[in-house]
């Protein structure tokens, strides 16, 4: 018995399971042992039918992904030939899937002669999630067996699918229920193709056609989602490799694609986005095994825009909330906007109207502050003002039962200060959600100075439990995400001075694989905000560092963004389409002149350099400081905060695409012209000296 694949005999019928925790993934062993064990059944007289299966929670997550891009490359058999000898074999393999057949995993059930799988399985091909294409027949073999238009939907939106709808799309053979034992089902399909009840049917002999126009359509519909990504577009030539080509060189033209993706720079950032996703969860000094207490009843301070949308994800997670509003007024204003929201999502067919009803019923707004004494968690959301939220967590503290974790949602104040307003500030957490918070994924839970590891377990668990990417951080102003969009914005305002025009500016961002840029995002989020801040601030902003007058020009002209209509651009009645407007442009140009600036053509490439190095600098302070525990939590952060490019991998990952030499240079310059606050981060000074890159710092 080889210890990567288990080996049993039921009769006639050889079952071979991966084991190869944790989730059965085809490394080097694993695909010896699989090429090993059917030579061996093959061989074996008393052997009539072999059925192939997973070990533990899954059947498998397809190749080892920690295998890729590594030197030197991965050890023979490859997966494709281990398949292939599968698919070829004259006695019927049967593959029994429970949990997950994905990848590398389902091309494996795909060169079996037959598909059992359990009811609640997934079953898909989500390598261009990775940056890559199935690699091993996936997209000669599926074609084949369900049509090219409904292989193209599963490969290149890399989705998991139901076992049910794959059985009933035809790549399931059959789905038992949950209690069912997989394997006998699957013991039982192979005798019956033993027997000739069923089909011994190889996948590869299949034939496929298709229409000619179906593969331009596929790309019109992507265009938006998949705008920069190279994957599903390379897994949409692969599917038109399976109708043009016979299936042998078919295989050969996915390998190609396959090996040309592979170690590409999109590549490398989507496997680093993968394992900083799973990354995020540990804390070095919260392990594991830190007991989180289980929360069943939420109290939400705030019914506004994000403490609307805070109770609409506890809600939609099925907690039931209690909302806290000062007056009837807003309370009413605020449930009825939520309702607004879900009954737009039932008109669209988002949502039954059963589901929206259920949701409603778990949300109960009230004026009493009495009536989240109960709750296990309260977050609170109302304006960013110290005193009030001090005020409130004074009242919270008072009211609420001794263990209830108090959560604030600020977005710049000090959690510190806040959490020592109350006599418990080990239970108190900053839960810092993103607008729309009620789809935005990222929560940044910030992590005071006397929280303790069970509040921080605790909500870790529950981003977690609300579908969210919780990122543990620290205490600073505007922790990770908004500390460094602000180094990002301000080198956008003094492009304009120096010769940039808006449109110019946002458009080389969005060419960089932003949802849009930076003037466009701040008309969407609304610039009175700021300003408020601003003029705050300004009594104590020390005068030598560079300040940019235009953001508070536009906003005296009562311009705030698209709510007003009109802020760096202007908007038509109803529409959400930035217009340039030629009187910001020629403010633009007004105030270069006052401020004594040439104007000069300035490039895309200097565009995203010099907004994107202050930002990365920004990040590496943020690192060293340890405000957050690893660069690839600042990639997290950006990526699910800002819709930043999932394929350059987060700005940190992208930094060391561009070297960190580069990035220490221009900073070294932009301290120059522009001062202390562009000062080169110690870390980014020290990383280029030494010729390491953020990656290095990190292991
Ligand atoms: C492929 O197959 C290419 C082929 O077409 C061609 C080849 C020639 N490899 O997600 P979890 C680790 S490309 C290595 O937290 P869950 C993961 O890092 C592959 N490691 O659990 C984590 O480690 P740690 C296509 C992997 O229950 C641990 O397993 N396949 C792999 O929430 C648990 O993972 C995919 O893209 C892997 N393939 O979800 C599927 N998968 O504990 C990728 C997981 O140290 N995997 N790990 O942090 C998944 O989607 C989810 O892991 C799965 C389980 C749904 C399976």
């Amino acid at each position: 018995m080889s210890s990567v694949v288990e080996v049993t005999q039921d009769g006639s019928v050889r079952v071979l399971s991966i084991d190869n925790p944790p989730v059965n993934g085809l490394g080097a062993a694993v695909r010896s042992a699989l090429a090993e064990e059917l030579t061996k059944a093959l061989q074996d007289e008393g052997v009539e039918a072999i059925v192939l299966a997973g070990k533990g929670k899954f059947f498998c997550a397809g190749a080892d992904i920690r295998e890729f891009g590594k030197e030197p490359p991965p050890d023979t058999p490859h997966l494709p030939d281990v398949i292939d000898a599968l698919e070829a074999s004259t006695k019927p393999v049967v593959a029994a899937i429970q949990g997950v057949a994905a990848g590398g995993g389902l091309e494996l059930a795909l060169g079996c002669h037959g598909r059992v799988a359990t009811a609640d399985a997934r079953v898909g091909l989500p390598e261009v999630t990775l940056g890559i294409i199935p690699g091993a027949g996936g997209t000669q073999r599926l074609p084949r067996l369900i049509g090219v238009a409904a292989a193209l939907d599963i490969i290149v939106a890399g989705k998991l699918v139901p076992a049910p709808k794959a059985e009933k799309l035809g790549y399931v053979d059959q789905v038992v229920t949950n209690n069912a034992n997989v394997i006998d089902a699957a013991k039982d399909y192979a005798r019956a193709i033993v027997a000739g009840d069923k089909p011994f049917r190889r996948a590869s002999e299949g034939t496929v056609e298709a229409e000619a126009t179906v593969f331009d359509d596929v790309k019109t519909r992507i265009a938006k989602k998949a705008r920069g990504f190279e994957a599903p577009y390379a897994a949409i030539d692969a599917v038109r490799a399976s109708v043009e080509l016979p299936i042998k060189e078919g295989f050969a033209r996915e390998r190609e694609i396959f090996v040309g993706l592979v170690d590409s720079v999109q590549a490398q950032a989507q496997r680093h986005v993968f394992f900083a996703e799973r990354a995020i969860a540990k804390i070095p000094d919260v392990p594991k095994d830190t007991p989180a207490k289980e929360i069943r009843r939420v109290g939400v301070v705030g019914c506004g825009t994000m403490g609307g949308g805070i109770a609409m994800s506890f809600v939609n997670a099925g907690f039931p909330v209690s909302v806290l509003e000062s007056n009837e007024e807003y309370l009413d204003r605020g449930l009825e906007k939520i309702r607004g929201l879900y009954a737009s999502s039932v008109s669209k067919g988002r949502l039954s109207q059963e589901d929206m009803d259920q949701r409603m019923g778990r949300l109960q707004g009230t004026l009493e502050a009495s009536e989240l004494a109960d709750a296990d968690l309260v977050v609170e959301a109302v304006f960013e003002e110290m005193d009030v939220k001090k005020d409130i967590f004074r009242r919270l503290d008072e009211i609420c039962k001794d263990d209830t974790i108090l959560a604030t949602n600020t977005s710049t104040l000090d959690v510190n200060e806040i959490a020592n307003a109350t006599k418990r500030p080990e239970l108190v957490i900053g839960t810092h959600f993103f607008s729309p918070a009620n789809i935005m994924k990222l929560m940044e839970n910030v992590r005071g100075e006397k929280t303790s590891k069970e509040t921080i377990a605790t909500i870790m668990k529950l981003s977690k439990q609300l579908g969210k990417v919780g990122v543990l951080v620290g205490v600073c102003d505007g922790f990770v995400g908004n500390r460094m969009l602000y180094a990002y914005r301000q080198q956008a305002d003094f492009l304009l001075e120096e010769g940039a025009l808006p449109r110019q500016v946002d458009k080389a961002l969005f060419d960089f694989g932003l949802p849009m840029g930076p003037f466009a995002m701040m008309d969407l989020a609304g610039l009175d905000i700021g300003w408020a801040i601003r003029k705050r601030q300004a009594p104590t902003r020390p005068k030598e560092l560079r300040y940019s007058p235009i953001p508070d020009r536009i906003c005296e002209m009562g311009r705030f963004g698209q709510k007003t209509g009109a802020g760096w651009y202007r908007y038509e009645e109803g529409s959400r389409t930035p217009v340039p407007d030629p009187e910001i442009e020629a403010l633009v140009v007004e105030v270069s002149k006052e401020l004594g600036f040439e104007r000069r053509e300035i490039s895309d490439e200097e565009i995203v350099e010099r907004c994107m190095f202050p930002l990365i600098n920004e990040g590496a302070k943020i690192l060293e400081e340890g405000i957050a525990l690893r660069p690839g939590d600042i990639d997290i952060v950006w990526i699910y905060g800002y819709g930043f490019p999932r394929y350059r991998g987060g700005p940190m990952f992208y930094a060391d695409t561009v070297g960190i030499d580069k990035i220490h240079e221009t900073m070294v310059r932009l301290y120059k012209e522009q001062g202390e606050w562009m000062k080169p981060a110690p870390l980014l000074t020290q990383l280029a000296k030494e010729g390491k890159s953020f990656k290095d710092y990190a292991s």
